[in-house]
Protein backbone atom coordinates (compact mmCIF):
# COMPACT_ATOMS: atom_id res chain seq x y z
CA UNK A 1 0.00 0.00 0.00
CA UNK A 2 1.59 3.31 -0.81
CA UNK A 3 -0.27 6.46 0.99
CA UNK A 4 0.01 9.99 0.55
CA UNK A 5 -0.60 12.67 2.49
CA UNK A 6 -1.72 15.91 1.02
CA UNK A 7 -1.12 18.70 3.19
CA UNK A 8 1.26 16.89 5.48
CA UNK A 9 2.96 20.23 7.29
CA UNK A 10 -0.64 21.53 8.30
CA UNK A 11 -1.82 20.73 11.90
CA UNK A 12 -4.18 18.36 10.50
CA UNK A 13 -1.64 16.45 8.39
CA UNK A 14 0.92 16.28 10.79
CA UNK A 15 -2.07 15.12 13.44
CA UNK A 16 -3.05 12.64 10.42
CA UNK A 17 0.24 10.74 10.42
CA UNK A 18 0.42 10.72 14.57
CA UNK A 19 -3.02 8.91 14.39
CA UNK A 20 -2.05 6.55 11.28
CA UNK A 21 0.50 5.67 13.48
CA UNK A 22 -1.11 4.89 16.88
CA UNK A 23 -4.06 2.58 14.41
CA UNK A 24 -0.55 1.05 13.36
CA UNK A 25 -1.81 1.73 9.60
CA UNK A 26 1.27 -0.07 7.89
CA UNK A 27 2.42 1.37 4.44
CA UNK A 28 4.82 -0.05 1.62
CA UNK A 29 5.89 3.52 1.31
CA UNK A 30 4.40 6.68 2.52
CA UNK A 31 4.28 9.86 0.40
CA UNK A 32 4.40 12.87 1.91
CA UNK A 33 2.98 15.84 -0.04
CA UNK A 34 3.31 19.58 0.20
CA UNK A 35 3.46 23.09 -1.79
CA UNK A 36 6.85 23.49 -3.19
CA UNK A 37 7.93 25.61 0.26
CA UNK A 38 8.21 22.21 2.22
CA UNK A 39 9.09 19.63 -0.51
CA UNK A 40 13.01 18.26 -0.06
CA UNK A 41 12.07 17.97 3.69
CA UNK A 42 12.05 14.97 5.58
CA UNK A 43 9.02 13.51 7.61
CA UNK A 44 9.42 9.69 9.63
CA UNK A 45 6.64 7.36 9.60
CA UNK A 46 6.74 4.54 11.66
CA UNK A 47 10.82 4.27 11.97
CA UNK A 48 11.62 5.61 8.44
CA UNK A 49 12.22 8.58 6.93
CA UNK A 50 10.58 10.10 3.87
CA UNK A 51 11.50 12.73 1.56
CA UNK A 52 7.94 15.50 0.99
CA UNK A 53 7.60 15.95 -2.44
CA UNK A 54 5.03 17.98 -4.27
CA UNK A 55 1.41 16.52 -5.97
CA UNK A 56 2.43 16.21 -9.24
CA UNK A 57 5.47 13.90 -8.26
CA UNK A 58 3.06 12.25 -5.82
CA UNK A 59 0.66 11.57 -8.31
CA UNK A 60 3.50 9.74 -10.51
CA UNK A 61 4.35 7.48 -7.54
CA UNK A 62 1.00 6.33 -8.04
CA UNK A 63 -0.06 5.74 -4.44
CA UNK A 64 -3.61 3.69 -3.86
CA UNK A 65 -4.61 6.34 -1.24
CA UNK A 66 -4.52 9.76 -0.65
CA UNK A 67 -5.30 11.60 2.86
CA UNK A 68 -6.19 15.21 2.04
CA UNK A 69 -5.67 18.42 4.18
CA UNK A 70 -4.32 21.04 2.29
CA UNK A 71 -7.44 23.32 1.64
CA UNK A 72 -10.13 23.32 -0.97
CA UNK A 73 -7.90 24.77 -4.19
CA UNK A 74 -5.79 21.84 -3.40
CA UNK A 75 -8.62 19.47 -3.31
CA UNK A 76 -10.49 20.42 -6.00
CA UNK A 77 -7.52 20.64 -8.35
CA UNK A 78 -5.77 17.37 -7.69
CA UNK A 79 -8.42 14.85 -5.87
CA UNK A 80 -9.73 13.93 -9.20
CA UNK A 81 -6.33 13.47 -10.77
CA UNK A 82 -5.64 11.21 -7.67
CA UNK A 83 -8.62 9.44 -8.14
CA UNK A 84 -8.06 9.48 -11.92
CA UNK A 85 -4.84 7.43 -11.14
CA UNK A 86 -6.60 4.92 -9.01
CA UNK A 87 -5.92 6.50 -6.19
CA UNK A 88 -8.63 6.44 -3.75
CA UNK A 89 -9.16 10.22 -2.14
CA UNK A 90 -10.43 10.70 1.40
CA UNK A 91 -10.76 14.70 1.26
CA UNK A 92 -10.85 16.71 4.63
CA UNK A 93 -11.30 20.05 3.07
CA UNK A 94 -15.09 21.28 2.25
CA UNK A 95 -14.17 20.90 -1.45
CA UNK A 96 -16.12 17.86 -2.33
CA UNK A 97 -18.80 17.63 0.64
CA UNK A 98 -21.86 18.93 -0.72
CA UNK A 99 -21.10 17.44 -4.24
CA UNK A 100 -24.00 15.08 -4.96
CA UNK A 101 -21.97 11.84 -5.92
CA UNK A 102 -19.77 12.11 -3.32
CA UNK A 103 -19.92 10.60 0.50
CA UNK A 104 -20.26 12.41 3.45
CA UNK A 105 -18.71 10.08 5.84
CA UNK A 106 -18.83 9.61 9.35
CA UNK A 107 -17.79 5.59 10.03
CA UNK A 108 -19.81 5.27 13.15
CA UNK A 109 -23.35 7.33 11.56
CA UNK A 110 -23.35 6.20 7.88
CA UNK A 111 -20.66 4.14 6.71
CA UNK A 112 -23.08 2.06 5.15
CA UNK A 113 -23.21 4.76 2.38
CA UNK A 114 -19.82 3.78 1.18
CA UNK A 115 -19.20 1.16 -1.91
CA UNK A 116 -15.82 -0.57 -3.69
CA UNK A 117 -16.42 2.84 -6.49
CA UNK A 118 -15.86 5.25 -4.40
CA UNK A 119 -13.15 7.27 -5.38
CA UNK A 120 -12.95 10.52 -3.86
CA UNK A 121 -15.08 10.29 -0.13
CA UNK A 122 -15.21 13.07 1.78
CA UNK A 123 -14.54 14.20 5.69
CA UNK A 124 -17.10 16.34 7.39
CA UNK A 125 -16.20 19.72 8.83
CA UNK A 126 -15.03 18.98 12.24
CA UNK A 127 -17.72 20.31 14.30
CA UNK A 128 -20.43 18.63 12.07
CA UNK A 129 -18.39 15.18 13.10
CA UNK A 130 -18.67 15.41 17.11
CA UNK A 131 -22.50 16.72 16.99
CA UNK A 132 -23.82 14.12 14.57
CA UNK A 133 -21.94 11.20 16.46
CA UNK A 134 -24.12 12.46 19.39
CA UNK A 135 -27.60 12.96 17.58
CA UNK A 136 -27.34 10.05 14.32
CA UNK A 137 -28.56 7.80 17.46
CA UNK A 138 -31.22 10.45 18.88
CA UNK A 139 -32.94 11.12 15.38
CA UNK A 140 -33.24 7.24 14.72
CA UNK A 141 -35.08 7.09 17.72
CA UNK A 142 -37.24 10.23 17.94
CA UNK A 143 -36.65 12.21 14.75
CA UNK A 144 -35.37 15.56 14.93
CA UNK A 145 -37.58 18.01 13.71
CA UNK A 146 -35.02 21.50 15.28
CA UNK A 147 -31.47 21.88 16.08
CA UNK A 148 -30.30 25.29 17.68
CA UNK A 149 -26.57 25.09 17.32
CA UNK A 150 -24.11 27.74 19.21
CA UNK A 151 -20.06 26.38 18.74
CA UNK A 152 -17.38 27.93 20.81
CA UNK A 153 -14.55 26.61 18.78
CA UNK A 154 -10.90 25.82 19.41
CA UNK A 155 -8.44 28.34 17.41
CA UNK A 156 -6.18 25.16 15.87
CA UNK A 157 -9.75 25.32 13.75
CA UNK A 158 -7.81 28.22 11.69
CA UNK A 159 -4.62 27.16 11.71
CA UNK A 160 -1.05 27.16 13.21
CA UNK A 161 -0.78 30.82 12.28
CA UNK A 162 -4.16 31.68 14.29
CA UNK A 163 -2.73 29.65 17.53
CA UNK A 164 0.81 31.28 16.99
CA UNK A 165 -1.23 34.80 17.41
CA UNK A 166 -3.12 34.02 20.68
CA UNK A 167 0.43 32.52 21.71
CA UNK A 168 1.79 35.94 21.14
CA UNK A 169 -0.75 38.05 22.37
CA UNK A 170 -0.30 35.79 25.85
CA UNK A 171 3.67 36.93 25.45
CA UNK A 172 2.51 40.45 24.21
CA UNK A 173 3.93 40.25 20.89
CA UNK A 174 1.90 42.24 18.36
CA UNK A 175 3.39 40.42 15.58
CA UNK A 176 1.89 38.25 12.24
CA UNK A 177 -1.65 39.06 13.12
CA UNK A 178 -4.50 36.25 11.45
CA UNK A 179 -7.55 37.60 12.88
CA UNK A 180 -8.53 41.31 12.63
CA UNK A 181 -9.04 41.23 16.08
CA UNK A 182 -7.73 40.37 19.61
CA UNK A 183 -7.53 36.39 19.98
CA UNK A 184 -6.85 35.71 23.30
CA UNK A 185 -9.67 36.75 25.91
CA UNK A 186 -11.66 37.15 23.63
CA UNK A 187 -14.73 35.20 21.12
CA UNK A 188 -14.97 36.30 18.00
CA UNK A 189 -18.47 35.21 16.49
CA UNK A 190 -16.54 34.82 13.07
CA UNK A 191 -15.45 31.13 11.73
CA UNK A 192 -14.78 31.07 7.66
CA UNK A 193 -16.21 33.93 5.43
CA UNK A 194 -19.53 35.53 6.14
CA UNK A 195 -22.10 34.90 3.50
CA UNK A 196 -25.23 36.99 1.90
CA UNK A 197 -27.49 35.49 4.24
CA UNK A 198 -25.49 36.73 7.08
CA UNK A 199 -24.27 33.31 8.08
CA UNK A 200 -20.27 32.67 8.01
CA UNK A 201 -19.65 29.60 5.70
CA UNK A 202 -19.12 27.09 8.95
CA UNK A 203 -22.18 27.28 9.84
CA UNK A 204 -23.78 26.87 6.77
CA UNK A 205 -21.44 23.20 7.00
CA UNK A 206 -23.01 22.59 10.22
CA UNK A 207 -27.16 23.09 8.48
CA UNK A 208 -25.77 21.48 4.90
CA UNK A 209 -23.69 18.67 6.38
CA UNK A 210 -25.40 17.40 9.13
CA UNK A 211 -29.23 17.22 6.69
CA UNK A 212 -26.71 14.77 3.99
CA UNK A 213 -24.89 12.87 6.95
CA UNK A 214 -28.86 11.93 8.46
CA UNK A 215 -30.64 11.72 4.87
CA UNK A 216 -32.93 14.35 5.97
CA UNK A 217 -33.19 17.33 4.32
CA UNK A 218 -36.41 18.22 6.34
CA UNK A 219 -34.84 19.10 9.70
CA UNK A 220 -34.88 22.96 10.24
CA UNK A 221 -31.42 24.33 11.70
CA UNK A 222 -29.89 27.40 12.66
CA UNK A 223 -26.05 27.63 13.80
CA UNK A 224 -23.66 30.82 15.35
CA UNK A 225 -20.64 29.22 15.07
CA UNK A 226 -18.00 31.20 17.14
CA UNK A 227 -13.74 31.16 17.87
CA UNK A 228 -12.67 30.77 21.40
CA UNK A 229 -8.94 30.97 22.43
CA UNK A 230 -8.39 27.22 23.54
CA UNK A 231 -6.67 24.38 22.17
CA UNK A 232 -7.88 21.37 23.25
CA UNK A 233 -11.35 21.07 21.13
CA UNK A 234 -14.50 22.13 20.07
CA UNK A 235 -17.51 22.57 22.61
CA UNK A 236 -21.10 22.89 20.98
CA UNK A 237 -24.57 24.00 22.82
CA UNK A 238 -27.07 22.00 21.04
CA UNK A 239 -31.03 22.50 21.60
CA UNK A 240 -32.58 19.97 19.98
CA UNK A 241 -36.52 19.58 19.37
CA UNK A 242 -38.07 15.84 18.52
CA UNK A 243 -40.86 15.07 16.44
CA UNK A 244 -41.34 12.49 19.49
CA UNK A 245 -41.42 12.85 23.09
CA UNK A 246 -38.40 11.43 25.02
CA UNK A 247 -36.81 10.04 28.39
CA UNK A 248 -33.98 11.79 29.25
CA UNK A 249 -32.45 8.33 31.02
CA UNK A 250 -33.27 6.37 27.87
CA UNK A 251 -31.23 9.00 25.58
CA UNK A 252 -28.55 8.92 28.37
CA UNK A 253 -28.45 5.38 27.63
CA UNK A 254 -28.55 5.59 24.15
CA UNK A 255 -25.68 7.77 24.36
CA UNK A 256 -23.75 5.57 26.59
CA UNK A 257 -23.90 2.68 24.18
CA UNK A 258 -22.77 4.50 21.12
CA UNK A 259 -19.50 3.38 20.34
CA UNK A 260 -16.82 6.81 20.40
CA UNK A 261 -19.11 8.34 22.83
CA UNK A 262 -18.71 9.41 26.47
CA UNK A 263 -21.06 10.24 28.51
CA UNK A 264 -19.75 12.63 31.56
CA UNK A 265 -22.97 14.02 33.08
CA UNK A 266 -22.85 14.58 36.78
CA UNK A 267 -22.88 18.74 37.41
CA UNK A 268 -23.79 18.13 40.93
CA UNK A 269 -20.18 16.86 41.31
CA UNK A 270 -18.53 19.22 38.32
CA UNK A 271 -18.88 16.09 35.51
CA UNK A 272 -19.38 17.61 32.34
CA UNK A 273 -17.17 17.86 28.97
CA UNK A 274 -14.38 20.29 28.30
CA UNK A 275 -11.75 20.70 25.85
CA UNK A 276 -9.18 20.38 27.83
CA UNK A 277 -9.75 16.89 28.45
CA UNK A 278 -10.76 16.12 25.08
CA UNK A 279 -7.52 17.07 24.18
CA UNK A 280 -5.69 14.48 21.82
CA UNK A 281 -8.67 12.00 22.90
CA UNK A 282 -10.60 10.42 19.68
CA UNK A 283 -13.88 10.03 21.80
CA UNK A 284 -16.67 12.43 21.51
CA UNK A 285 -17.93 13.76 25.09
CA UNK A 286 -21.74 14.53 25.73
CA UNK A 287 -23.09 16.32 28.96
CA UNK A 288 -25.50 18.97 30.76
CA UNK A 289 -28.47 16.94 29.02
CA UNK A 290 -31.39 18.33 30.60
CA UNK A 291 -35.28 19.37 29.10
CA UNK A 292 -35.86 22.60 27.57
CA UNK A 293 -38.59 23.32 29.50
CA UNK A 294 -39.57 26.07 27.52
CA UNK A 295 -40.43 24.06 24.64
CA UNK A 296 -42.49 20.64 24.43
CA UNK A 297 -40.22 17.00 23.20
CA UNK A 298 -36.91 19.93 23.20
CA UNK A 299 -33.73 18.40 24.69
CA UNK A 300 -30.23 20.88 25.47
CA UNK A 301 -26.77 19.12 25.43
CA UNK A 302 -23.48 19.51 25.51
CA UNK A 303 -20.67 17.97 23.13
CA UNK A 304 -16.87 18.23 23.41
CA UNK A 305 -14.03 16.88 21.00
CA UNK A 306 -10.41 17.20 19.83
CA UNK A 307 -11.57 19.37 16.57
CA UNK A 308 -7.90 17.73 15.22
CA UNK A 309 -8.54 14.37 16.51
CA UNK A 310 -12.14 13.18 15.70
CA UNK A 311 -12.95 16.31 14.03
CA UNK A 312 -10.78 15.33 11.27
CA UNK A 313 -7.53 12.87 11.25
CA UNK A 314 -9.11 10.22 13.25
CA UNK A 315 -12.09 10.44 11.23
CA UNK A 316 -10.41 10.38 8.06
CA UNK A 317 -8.10 7.30 9.12
CA UNK A 318 -11.42 5.34 10.69
CA UNK A 319 -12.91 6.03 7.01
CA UNK A 320 -9.48 4.59 5.24
CA UNK A 321 -9.62 1.62 8.02
CA UNK A 322 -13.10 0.92 7.17
CA UNK A 323 -11.99 0.72 2.86
CA UNK A 324 -9.45 -1.58 4.31
CA UNK A 325 -11.62 -4.12 5.90
CA UNK A 326 -14.12 -4.31 3.43
CA UNK A 327 -11.15 -4.53 1.02
CA UNK A 328 -11.51 -1.78 -1.05
CA UNK A 329 -7.64 -0.66 -0.93
C1 LIG B 1 -12.59 25.47 11.81
N1 LIG B 1 -14.11 23.78 11.10
O1 LIG B 1 -12.67 25.12 12.98
C2 LIG B 1 -12.96 24.50 10.69
C3 LIG B 1 -11.85 23.54 10.37
N2 LIG B 1 -10.70 24.11 9.94
O2 LIG B 1 -12.21 26.59 11.45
Amino acid sequence: MKLAVVGVTGLVGRKMLEVLDAYGFTVDELIPVASARSAGQKVEYMGASYTIVEPEQALNLKPDLALFSAGGDVSKHWAPRFAEVGCKVIDNSSAWRMHNDIKLVVPEVNANVLGADDMIIANPNCSTIQMVMALAPLHSKYKIKRLVISTYQSITGTGKDAVDQMNNERKGIAANKVYPHKIDQNCLPHCDEFLDNGYTKEEMKLVNETRKILSDQTIGITATAVRVPVTGGHAESINVTFHNDFDIAEIRELLNNETGMVVEDDPFNNVYPMPINSHERDEVFVGRLRRDESLPNTLNLWIVADNLRKGAATNAVQIAMHLKQKGWL
